[in-house]
């Protein structure tokens, strides 16, 4: 707890866990359903949670960071909004003998001692399913323009589901991508962005969001054009949050990648483990799969988020 010694587990041995967790912002519905993902399994572990909402700026991250060492807290979490420039908040925390967790994102630090475990999504396997249904859902025509809404610059998953979906449209050049742009995870980015690019590529036939927010934007925005989404501009998206699942159901999407936020129950068995000294693996992947319109159709009552 905060009132023992640094790390330590206090006299009583009865001493709640105190976790500090510095998270990206509130830009997305995949990031509300993460943030009540950690809120109700640090509850239901008893573990106590100190909570911080970066808006989406770095240096407010390493601000709460510097703040939970300062606190003294036993275990810190995050996701890091963007890859680089962590090492020296990373450091400082691992000087202050804190160990430190990263949750949904991952941070390109050469030192991988500076953080115990990075438990996500594998982005580029998410791009790569993306990819891999394009390929089929496009096998008949001859050419194929693609618009790309890209995530936040700088970003793992950004950078990661680029890189998976070019690998695999590379193999045939009858894809190409014309237009390819941040909306920063965003409705409003994803739709600012879609009305530009529908002005100097009016004839495109694909839109690959890299999230859910972004192609719901980008629906507005084709409907507002005059255009029917998933069928005259077909779009592929990740995430599968409830509202992206329910325009998949409509037909408006056409094809979703799961990127699951509910990181919560394995992110505080995680701490538990860290706290009591055990072993844990460096890398910890996330369960998801894909959806499309009849699939939603099926997982929309039972789904959480
Ligand atoms: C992915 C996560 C991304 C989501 C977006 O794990 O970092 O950030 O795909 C969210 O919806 O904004």
């Amino acid at each position: 707890g905060v009132d023992s010694a640094p790390g330590g587990s206090g006299g009583g041995g009865d001493a709640k866990i105190v976790l500090g967790f510095a998270q990206v912002g509130a830009e997305s519905g995949w990031r509300t359903a993460n943030t009540k993902s950690v809120q109700d399994a640090a509850k239901d572990a008893g573990i106590d949670l100190k909570f911080s909402d970066a808006q989406q700026k770095q240096e407010n991250q390493i601000k709460a960071i510097r703040s939970y060492i300062q606190q003294k807290v036993d275990v810190i979490a995050f996701s890091p909004v963007v890859e680089s420039g962590w090492d020296t908040v990373l450091k400082e925390a691992k000087t202050a003998n804190i160990p430190v967790v990263l949750t949904d994102r991952a941070v390109d630090s050469a030192d991988d001692s500076l953080y115990v475990t990075f438990l996500g999504s594998d982005f580029v396997a998410e791009g790569k399913k993306a990819g891999d249904w394009v390929v089929k859902e496009f096998a008949d025509a001859s050419t194929v323009k693609i618009a790309q809404l890209e995530g936040t610059t700088g970003s793992a998953p950004a950078i990661d589901r680029a890189e998976g979906f070019a690998d695999v449209i590379k193999a045939d050049p009858k894809f190409t991508i014309v237009a390819s742009q941040t909306g920063d995870f965003t409705r409003a980015g994803g739709k600012q962005v879609t009305e530009a690019l529908l002005k100097s590529n009016p004839d495109i036939n694909l839109i690959y969001a890299h999230n859910d927010d972004m192609g719901l934007g980008a629906i507005e925005a084709i409907e507002a054009a005059g255009k029917v989404p998933g069928q005259d501009i077909k779009l592929v998206t990740v995430d599968a949050v409830k509202d992206g699942m329910t325009a998949l159901s409509e037909g408006k999407i056409n094809f979703i990648v799961e990127c699951s936020p509910l990181l919560g129950p394995q992110l505080m068995d995680v701490v538990k483990k860290v706290k009591a000294g055990e072993s844990v693996e460096k890398r910890i992947l996330t369960e998801e799969t894909t959806f499309t319109p009849e699939q939603a159709k099926e997982a929309l009552p039972s789904r959480q988020y």
